[in-house]
């Protein structure tokens, strides 16, 4: 289905107060919050009742916390933030570059939140599609996903057998092996600073907290990714970066580009922009990939806008390979900060307090469609892996289709639900 909505761009950034380009996200710069986080997990039990949680055993020692896999509506947010000093761990920054592209917007504005009660199904529903998943003889789709953002520490436990490999490419030689143009790159490929070397640390928290919710290891220690590591895996191209999460256009254009030359079919994009980059659309327009691109978080004040008629970009382009992804409460509420649009978002996920990995082995909440993004990709991921009788523009109209209605999202969104996976798994191709 197409998404029709004015693209008069001139004249809707001139009424626009907001920034005239920046992308959103929710970085995470504080190394200290996150060892506060590492420190703090493992003080208390599974069967305590801390935080909006999940009733999930043997997937992964903070799996309890992953409140977005099944969410049994039995905690609250105020009792978490007791035991997780780290919990406020998103905030703003400045943006006034006219011509670079940041990062999301981190996660300001969580006050009155945090005594919002869980509400039970307020989740992916993945129970059931893990259970085809993993019990299904039939053969799988090897599905290789592009996460294009900040870097992504590769080397975190929970995500180094998750990673895509270059099967041409001969690491560390210093030579371009398989002559793609790029020298030793081996699990995807620096274009903020053209290099291989894929993480520079904390400033590629996000991409390693989108990474993780994407493709975590779905057993052992650590959290469980959607998709797991088996038959998904993830290509790191790093074109957002430093202390601002700044990154040019063109960055993210060469990354769509390596991207689809080297396999990947799903592209997971936790970033925008108000300003409209007439190469970068076509980039999209052009691509085979299917994307999958965070809504954004609002204006300056934590607000969500209606993207019908304040685009953001790329989430706003009107084309089928896209899925535009607005950021669920685990109430079920929309996200007070999570843009929304009738036309221009498609369906909603959970993105507040999002457990998830980030560099040097460590674990970190965020918040934010970058976080409900990652939702999506990794259910589409799973599902074109699953159900090989499928194509990419299938997968998207499985999950608008399967969509799970809530009042909350009447009206914001085009599918007017949320993403259900276990609904997803046993979508019907209309006859044609
Ligand atoms: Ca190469
Ligand atoms: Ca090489
Ligand atoms: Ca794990």
């Amino acid at each position: 289905m197409k998404r029709l909505f004015p693209r008069a761009l001139a004249a809707v950034l001139c009424l626009s107060s907001l920034p005239a380009c920046c992308f959103y996200s929710y970085a995470a710069e504080n190394s200290a919050l996150q060892t506060a986080v590492e420190n703090a997990i493992p003080t208390f039990s599974i069967s305590e009742e801390y935080g909006p949680g999940a009733l999930l055993s043997g997937l992964g020692q903070y799996t309890s916390f992953q409140w977005y896999l099944d969410n049994q509506g039995t905690f609250l947010l105020s009792s978490l933030k007791q035991k997780f000093s780290s919990i406020n761990y998103a905030y703003g920054f400045p943006h006034n570059n006219p011509d670079a592209v940041y990062l999301p917007l981190p996660g300001y504005n969580t006050a009155g939140y945090e005594n919002l009660m869980a509400v039970p199904g307020i989740d992916l529903n993945i129970i059931p599609a893990w259970e085809l998943y993993d019990s299904s003889e039939s053969e799988k789709r090897e599905v290789v996903v592009a996460i294009i953002d900040t870097g992504a520490d590769t080397s975190h436990p929970d995500l180094e057998e998750s990673l895509w490999t270059n099967p041409g490419e001969i690491p560390g030689d210093g030579i371009d092996n398989d002559g793609n143009g790029y020298i030793d790159d081996i699990h995807g490929w620096n274009f903020y600073m053209g290099q291989a070397s894929l993480c520079s640390g904390n400033e590629d928290s996000h991409g390693t907290h989108t990474a993780g919710i994407i493709a975590a290891k779905r057993d052992g220690g650590g959290i469980s990714g959607i998709a797991g590591d088996t038959h998904v895996k993830i290509m790191v191209l790093k074109a957002l970066g430093g202390p601002m999460g700044i990154g040019s256009p063109e960055s993210i254009i060469k990354a769509i580009r390596y991207a689809e030359a080297n396999g990947a079919s799903i592209c997971n994009l936790s970033l925008g922009t108000t300003r409209y980059y007439e190469n970068l659309d076509q980039a999209i327009r052009d691509s085979k990939m299917l994307f999958v691109i965070a809504a954004g978080n609002g204006d300056n004040g934590g607000n969500g806008i209606d993207t019908d008629s304040i685009p953001v970009y790329p989430a706003s382009l009107p084309y089928d390979n896209i899925i535009s992804v607005a950021s669920l409460n685990y109430d079920g509420s929309l996200a007070k900060s999570s843009n929304y649009g009738a036309a221009s978002v498609d369906l909603a996920a959970p993105g507040s307090y999002i457990l998830s990995t980030v560099p040097g082995g460590s674990y970190a909440f965020f918040s934010g469609t970058s976080m409900a993004a990652p939702m999506v990709t990794g259910t589409a991921a799973l599902l074109y892996s699953y159900r090989t009788d499928l194509e990419l523009k299938d997968i998207r109209q499985a999950l608008l289709d399967t969509a799970h209605p809530l009042d909350s999202l009447d009206g914001k969104v085009l599918s007017g639900g949320m993403v259900d996976a276990g609904a997803a798994f046993g979508w019907q191709k209309p006859q044609e």
